[in-house]
């Protein structure tokens, strides 16, 4: 299940003991655009470019266009890896791989790209 808190907007009565990861996307890639967190984290992702970008995972979330200085931020509370891109620049892509704390933090090879499908869609 994924929690959305988008905007800023942060559920009060929820642990504030998540942690939360930063991603920056820039104008043409997500900054990292890999990753590894534990289950539970929160995931920002600001908009550190020129340009309006999304960060789009077809069938978990959308963020909607975030403008220069937005941010968005999930909270990841399913075991898995998701691909996302970018809905308006689809060859900008990323992954994120949630993981039990005991295993986050090892490094792992490269997951699907998400670009090809997004991109089919527009
Ligand atoms: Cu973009």
């Amino acid at each position: 299940m994924l929690q959305n808190a988008q905007n800023g907007e942060h559920a009060a009565d929820e642990d504030a003991l998540s942690p939360a990861v930063t991603v920056s996307i820039v104008d043409d890639a997500f900054d990292p655009a890999q990753y590894t967190v534990t289950v539970g984290t929160e995931v920002v992702w600001t908009n550190s470019g020129a340009e309006a970008h999304t960060v789009t995972s077809e069938g978990f979330w959308d963020s909607g266009t975030l403008n220069p200085g937005e941010s968005f931020r999930l909270v990841l509370d399913s075991l898995g890896t998701y691909a996302f891109a970018c809905a308006i620049h689809p060859e900008m892509t990323g992954a994120i791989t949630v993981e039990q704390p005991e295993t986050a933090g090892m490094s792992r090879p490269a997951v699907r790209a998400a670009g090809a499908s997004l991109a089919k869609r527009r």
